[in-house]
């Protein structure tokens, strides 16, 4: 049963990975969506592609979600009420030791991951609350579960993604408004590409001698977790390719 025709839904970070696969795939249920990034050349064109395959209505936002007074003015020009937030946009940077890692790298994982994050979130949930509906869905990760050698600030962002999944759910507490997250594995994006700061061979790498998961395989599992009865809740999905059995258990084929 298809619950998501003519719902609105807004993507953080859809112009590539899993926040772009997460809007062709509610616009296959039909449902109308806001898009956002910081790439507007990419939020045009993806746009344009929905558009020219789909019945429905698009609007694209490009802006830093790292910048409150940004989300703030995005949020106060939307037209329509938004029925499903993802909060997908994030980042890695850097796969550095404690002690040789660059706090730049730090700062932008924190103000992206999770201040980014729950900027939109206290902005939206507000509205959600009036509305006494909604949805919000945030992209955490395995590394907020586990944490890994070299991954100690961007694991300590998507912990806090969990973290802040479950406070928001008990601050909506008595409301209609759901609030789940999805944990994926390794997923063939241009996250390892931004992770290494542009080396296409070392982010290339992170998936040889394995199938990865691909931002489909996520965005599916997103659109079933929207796609539930308003009644079911569902708080987390860790999703694992088959040949990964933790943050850092990967089974890779042997090269001939
Ligand atoms: P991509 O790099 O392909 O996509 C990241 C998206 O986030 C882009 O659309 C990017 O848009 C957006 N974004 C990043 N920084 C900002 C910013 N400051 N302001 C606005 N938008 C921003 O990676 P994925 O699709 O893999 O990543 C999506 C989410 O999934 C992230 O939260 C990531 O942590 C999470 N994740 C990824 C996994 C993986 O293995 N790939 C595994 C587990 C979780 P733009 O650059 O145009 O601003
Ligand atoms: C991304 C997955 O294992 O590279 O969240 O941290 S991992």
């Amino acid at each position: 049963m298809n619950r998501l025709q003519g719902k609105t839904v807004l993507i953080t970070g859809a112009t590539s990975g899993i926040g772009k696969d997460c809007a062709f795939e509610f616009a296959a249920s039909g449902s109308n969506l806001i898009l956002t990034g910081r790439r507007e050349e990419k939020l045009k064109q993806i746009k344009l592609n929905l558009e020219s395959k789909f019945n429905l209505n698009v609007e694209i936002a490009c802006f830093d979600i790292q910048d409150y007074e940004q989300i703030q003015s995005f949020v106060s020009h939307l037209t329509t009420e938004v029925d499903i937030l993802v909060n997908n946009a994030g980042l890695s940077r850097g796969l550095d030791p404690i002690f040789e890692a660059d706090q730049n790298d730090w700062n932008e994982m924190i103000d992206t991951n999770i201040k980014g994050l729950v900027g939109m979130t206290r902005l939206i949930a507000e509205k959600m609350k009036a509305q006494n509906s909604g949805h919000i869905i945030n992209v955490g990760s395995i590394a907020g579960h586990e944490s890994y050698a070299g991954g100690v600030v961007y694991a300590a962002t998507k912990h806090a993604v969990k973290a802040i999944t479950e406070a928001t759910k008990k601050d909506l507490h008595g409301t209609n408004v759901r609030v789940s997250m999805v944990s994926p594995g390794l997923v063939e994006t241009e996250f390892s590409i931004v992770r290494f700061h542009g080396d296409e061979n070392r982010a290339k790498s992170v998936y040889d001698g394995f199938d990865p998961l691909v931002g489909q395989d996520i965005a599916e599992i997103i659109v079933f977790i929207a796609n539930r009865p308003a009644h079911v809740n569902i708080m987390d999905v860790i999703v694992l390719p088959t040949a990964q059995s933790s943050a850092t258990m990967v089974h890779r084929n042997e090269k001939n």
